[in-house]
This record gives C-alpha cells, structure tokens and sequence, in this order.
C-alpha cells in the first residue's frame, strides 16, 4: 500500500503509461517530484535542467506564482460550470483574448482539452462548415507524412507516423497524403529554414488533381512538425499551400500544439511565416501545461456559416463537459498575463541566434548527421545503430537524465524545445552536457 507521503511508490504496475516503454520503466523508475522555473527535482533529490519544457508546454517555466495563485482562487470561487447552454465570464474573456492575440482573421475560439481533441475539433469543423455551405461532397481531408496530430481517430488518420497508424485498422476513409518536406541529403545542418523543397508544396496540386477539389475539405499541416523530430518547412512552402488551398476552396488548418504561444519567437507560427490559416489548432502553452486545455480558432467566415436557421437550435453538434473549464480559464488567463508581463511570445527570437550557434557547435560530434533549429525548438539527429534503429538516442536521453539535463527522443532524433525563460548561461550547460554525451555514445 502506498500513502501520500511515499514520493516513489515501489508498485508501478497499475499504471499503464502512456508513449513510454513501459517495462524499462518500472525496472529503473525516472520520477519528478517538484519543479520550479526551469528545473525539475527527482525524488532521489537532483535537479534536472528541462530542456524540453515538459513535453513542449511549460512555456514560461514551471510553478509560476501567478498561475498557481489563479487555479486555487478560482477552484475555491466557481469549479465547474455546466459546458452546454450555460457560460461562465472567463471562458469568454479568454476568448477574446486569444482573438486579439491570433493572427488577424481569427475571430472565433472553441475550447477543448488537449491537443488530439483540438485537430478532431478542426476536422468536423471543416467538414460540417461545406456541409452547411451546401458543398457537403467535400469530406475528404489531407495530411502529410510524418505529421503528429495527436492520437484520436481523425489525428491519426491525417498523421503520418506509421506506429501510431498501423495497430488501429482502417482509419478515417478518404484521407490523403502530401509528402514530408525532411531532405537530408540537400538540407542537413540548416540554420533556420532549410533552402530545398519548397517545390514540395505542389504535391497538393497533384493531390487535387487526383480528387477533385470538391470532394477535398482541408488540410492540416503543423507548421514546424515538432513531434516527429523537428521538420522546418522551407522558405515559401506553407505560403504556397495557402495559394493553392484558397484557389480551390480548401480550408487550410495549421496545427500550432507545438508551434503556438512563443515556441518560434513570435505568438504563433503563423505569424512567423506570414501564413494565416482558416483554422488553428493549439493546446499546451495556453496553460503552460499546468491543467490540459486546448483552443480552436476559425474565421469569422467559418463561424458564420453555421450561425443560421433558427435561434433556439445547437449550430454545432459538438463540445465536451470540460469546453472552457473555468480552472482551465483561469490557469490560461494567468499564463496568457505571465507571457505578456515577462515578454515570452518573443523571447526566443531574442535568443534564437544564440540557441542556433551553440545547437550547431555540435556539428562534427561521433554520429550526429544533422542540426536543426528555428526560434527555440532544435533537433540533433543521429545515425542509427545498425539493426537497432532508437537505442543510440534513446540512450542519450537516458545518460542526459543521469547528468541532470531532460530532453526528448524519437526515433533517433533529440529534440529540444526548453521554456522561453531559459537563459544563455543554460542553454550553455544543454549544449555542453550534450557534447560530453555525443562523445561517449556507442
Ligand atoms: N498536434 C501536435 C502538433 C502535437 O505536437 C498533439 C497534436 C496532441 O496533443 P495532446 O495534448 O493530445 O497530446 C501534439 C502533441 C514529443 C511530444 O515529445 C509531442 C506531443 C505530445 C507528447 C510528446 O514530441 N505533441
């Protein structure tokens, strides 16, 4: 029996974890007890550097008093509030706070709880929107390669990932792919942008061809892919699809889980590369991660459509108990003032030409085959084991935790995306504690 006061329980077999190999696991426990700005402490008492900032969503650093004082007032004021035909003042606040803070466009926002459940909230928006507009025969919707979008049915079947793809039988009918833009061989060790591939836009094109542009009724692209290892499009690419999303009446989703709330230097990634989506997908960084909340924005043209026939009837067949928590609106609102008080939504780009040179003073180390970066997010890739694809940088993860440094893998890929409060001395120590790991690896 374990009690409250047992920091590390020694049965960890109930609990199926999530992403995570499950049995390694539980043979050598990897536990966080606390955290505080940009540190994680163990339960065996270390402090770990977070370099990822928790899973890319602590943005403005862990345990920030302001966010913490907003959840206690606001669960001890009003902790629920019935979701559908009732309203609470904050969720509306926070709406229109993320109206002013979305690209120009954007003028409407429905909330969820997660990421996955924001791309399924995108996806039945787009289809119920044609089909309110009277084109309902646009019901197929294209993703991409390698795209992560979560883990629900309509997220997977977009994605590209094929382990999270291949368990789970047929999918979503009528999904198609354009090819990823990841080029190793004409862009390994870009800063930024990499120059090849912006080309790669027009695989829609012939996707459209294929189909028919009216039987298509969205894309969805992350505008950085962060999950799968970092993808940076080329300079011209997500511009392209927008041209030619518009010129066939496709609606254009951007999934900013990652890439939303300062993660590239600027609000968004749509504002990073001047591309203002139909629909944007965001989650994480709204509430710094501290309680799961997602939102949805759309157009005023989306919205709209659907605001017609009688007033007394539901426009939309769709919400959650949980759309607007008033917790969940208080923790965002409090982080929404923690980035604006401390500059957050852009720190990066104040630091993203440091990050970029220490990220790429790695370059020469045993097995890395290439940098990446853009604002605060980077990736090193590694050359897999022969026969072991993972494990070299799995074990890297593995030895950067003993040495008090939490980064993430996939595939053999790091991944670093630290909060936007790290400073240059830190990014110093990531870069450093890395280097003496690159060099011994196997
Ligand atoms: N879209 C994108 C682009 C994401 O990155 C989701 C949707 C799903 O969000 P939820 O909240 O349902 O998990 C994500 C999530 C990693 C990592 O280390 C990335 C995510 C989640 C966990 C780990 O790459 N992204």
């Amino acid at each position: 029996m374990s009690t409250s006061s047992n920091v590390a329980p020694n049965d960890l077999s109930a609990f199926w974890m999530p992403f995570t190999a499950n049995r390694q696991f539980k043979k050598a426990p990897r536990m966080f007890v606390a955290a505080r700005d940009m540190h994680y402490t163990t339960s065996d008492g270390r402090q770990v550097l977070d370099g990822t900032a928790g899973l890319w969503c602590v943005n403005a650093g862990h345990a920030r008093p302001k966010i913490v004082e907003a959840i206690a007032r606001q669960a001890g004021e009003l902790d629920y509030a019935p979701a559908f035909q009732m309203g609470h003042p904050k969720a509306f606040e926070l709406a229109n706070r993320l109206v002013d803070l979305a690209p120009d466009g954007l003028d409407h926002v429905l909330f969820t709880n997660s990421g996955s459940e924001s791309v399924e909230t995108a996806l039945k928006v787009a289809l119920a929107y044609h089909r309110v507009k009277g084109e309902g025969s646009r019901t197929r919707l294209i993703g991409r390669e390698r795209a992560y979008h979560g883990v629900n049915f309509g997220g997977i079947s977009v994605g590209g990932i094929v382990t999270n793809r291949k368990m789970f039988g047929t999918l979503l009918t009528g999904v198609d792919h354009m090819p990823h833009t990841h080029d190793l061989a004409k862009n390994a060790f870009s800063r930024g942008e990499p120059e090849h591939g912006a080309d790669l836009a027009d695989e829609l094109e012939r996707i459209v061809t294929l189909h028919d542009a009216s039987t298509i009724a969205a894309v969805i692209v992350e505008p950085v892919a962060g999950s799968t290892g970092v993808l940076i499009p080329p300079p011209g690419y997500l511009k392209r699809l927008r041209e030619i999303t518009r010129k066939h009446g496709i609606l254009l989703i951007f999934d900013e889980v990652i890439t939303g709330y300062g993660r590239l230097g600027t609000p968004f990634g749509a504002d990073y590369f001047g591309v203002t989506p139909d629909i944007m997908v965001t989650a994480k960084g709204l509430t710094n991660g501290v309680i799961p909340m997602g939102a949805v924005m759309v157009s005023a043209e989306i919205h709209d459509t659907f605001m017609q026939g009688p007033e007394h009837l539901i426009e939309f067949f769709h919400g959650y108990t949980y759309s607007g928590n008033p917790v969940a609106s208080a923790a965002a609102l409090a982080t929404l003032d923690t980035y604006k008080e401390e500059g957050l939504l852009t720190r990066g780009a104040a630091l993203a030409k440091a990050w970029e040179d220490a990220l790429h003073s790695l370059k020469g180390l045993p097995h890395v085959i290439d940098i990446r970066n853009i604002g605060l997010v980077g990736a090193i890739e590694l050359e897999p084991i022969a026969g072991s694809p993972t494990k070299r940088a799995f074990s890297a993860f593995l030895k950067a935790y003993e040495q008090g440094l939490l980064v993430r893998t996939t595939g053999d890929i790091i991944a670093l995306s630290p909060p936007l409060i790290i400073s240059e001395s830190q990014i110093g120590e990531i870069v450093s504690t890395l280097s003496g790991i690159l060099k011994t690896l196997e």
